[in-house]
């Protein structure tokens, strides 16, 4: 049984795949369920950096490389590689790829339908490989969510040369840091410095991801252009009370850290609305968590984001002064951590002009153009080569969560669009 939703889609109720498409969409699609399975809930998707779980994509994703006759790799940042030579050895690479760690309770598509979708326009173009002016490289990043160490993008930061030492002391939350995390997996984090590109060594990468948002469904379009990602900051941030007995303490004596807690988050919630920007609290612990204890104390996430830096960085400023003045009120202490950064950037001109070739080639000849509001590996790696990104529509832009559904036939036109755009650069550098 299938429903109409908006712009006329068939989606199909079992995660929104429809079987009306080529052998290549399905194939995309049973390995996305495939993957799906390999997580570390019961109930659930979650696969994170460094993880059993991680081990094991990187293992099926590398059988599915190589069946495209691609030699393949893993670095010492946990990347999986693939490589088809093109019209001679040794030629810069253009790169295809995206993501295979997730979030908790994470939908089947986010990052893993741009990696098996690079690995299926690799085998289309395998037998002509030999013909290109590039060789043809697959990548699967890992540790793009950050999910296990509160890091991101570390897996792209470490081919872009950008990796931060500061990384290795991370813990998760059994106290692992990601340098026992590294070891354990089969790495040497002495030669993290090895799985750095040289910028001579590369054409550019392409990423294709769903679009996490709600836009081409809207506007009846399966494919879109990405202008730009945005750079996100994350923080850790805590309110600091004193835990006192529930029922003995009258108000005027408390120091409620929860409380103050939700005057802060109801605040970054008008802040961002008001300011145009995108803030959001997705995770807070109150402690001691007695449910006849005032709080003491309240740990809480923070993610800032919006079209442009200078934007995001002013709503961080606003929160974080609004915070301070709530706060002072209660007589509470505030503190926030900055755990994450990273750059919005800009896809690069000629590239993004192949993505728009692509699309044109499956009938869009004026593709919807967006920024991403969700953060992307392109965004690490445009430190050392140009980037481009195409956009698959999604159910109700639903995404990280296990709701996230595509349809074949909009797979099936990613592929042909991510095909037609390789094809295009090659053609460009013919
Ligand atoms: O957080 C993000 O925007 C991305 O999904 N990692
Ligand atoms: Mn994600
Ligand atoms: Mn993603």
């Amino acid at each position: 049984m299938s429903a109409a939703t908006g712009a006329g889609v068939q989606w199909d109720a079992r995660q929104g795949v429809r079987h009306d498409a080529g052998a290549g969409a399905r194939r995309v699609l049973e390995r996305c369920d495939e993957l799906a399975a390999v997580s570390a809930l019961a109930h659930g998707i979650e696969r994170v950096h460094l993880s059993p779980e991680h081990a094991c994509a990187n293992a099926l994703a590398a059988g599915w490389v190589r069946e495209c006759g691609a030699r393949t790799w893993t670095d010492q940042a946990g990347n999986l590689w693939g490589r088809l030579e093109g019209r001679e050895p040794g030629l810069p690479a253009l790169v295809l790829g995206s993501h295979l760690d997730t979030v908790t309770d994470a939908g089947r598509y986010d990052g893993v339908l741009g990696v098996l979708s690079a690995v299926e326009v690799a085998r289309r173009l395998a037998p002509r490989a030999g013909e290109l002016p590039f060789a043809l490289e697959l990548v699967a990043f890992s540790d793009e969510e950050g999910t296990r160490f509160s890091t991101a993008l570390t897996g792209s930061s470490a081919v872009a040369g950008t990796w931060d030492e500061a990384w290795w002391e991370r813990r998760d939350r059994d106290g692992v840091t990601v340098r026992r995390a590294a070891e354990e997996f089969g790495l040497d984090p002495s030669r993290i410095g090895e799985a750095a590109r040289a910028p001579q060594d590369l054409v550019g990468y392409l990423e294709l991801h769903i679009e996490q948002g709600p836009l081409l469904e809207a506007a009846g379009r399966p494919l879109g252009v990405v202008t730009s990602v945005a750079g996100a900051r994350r923080f850790a941030g805590r309110v600091v009370g004193e835990a006192r007995h529930a029922g003995g303490t009258p108000y005027p004596a408390r120091r409620d850290a929860l409380v103050g807690a939700a005057e802060v988050v109801l605040a970054v919630e008008r802040l961002a609305v008001q300011r145009g920007g995108i803030a959001t609290v997705g995770r807070l612990q109150a402690h001691p968590g007695g449910v006849n204890v005032v709080p003491g104390l309240v740990e809480f996430s923070l993610d800032v984001r919006a079209e442009r830096d200078e934007d995001r960085d002013a709503l961080v400023a606003a929160v974080e002064e609004h915070a301070r003045g709530v706060c002072a009120e209660r007589r509470l202490g505030f503190e926030l951590t900055e755990v994450h950064r990273a750059a919005g950037v800009g896809c690069d001109a000629d590239l993004t002009a192949s993505v728009v070739a692509g699309i044109a080639a499956t009938g869009d000849a004026d593709p919807l153009r967006t920024w991403s509001r969700a953060g992307h590996d392109a965004m690490a790696v445009a430190a050392v080569t140009p980037v481009a990104m195409l956009f698959v529509r999604c159910e109700g832009g639903v995404s990280h969560a296990p709701a996230e559904a595509v349809t074949a036939a909009d797979v099936a036109a990613g592929l042909d669009a991510l095909e037609a755009a390789v094809l295009d650069v090659a053609a460009r550098r013919a």
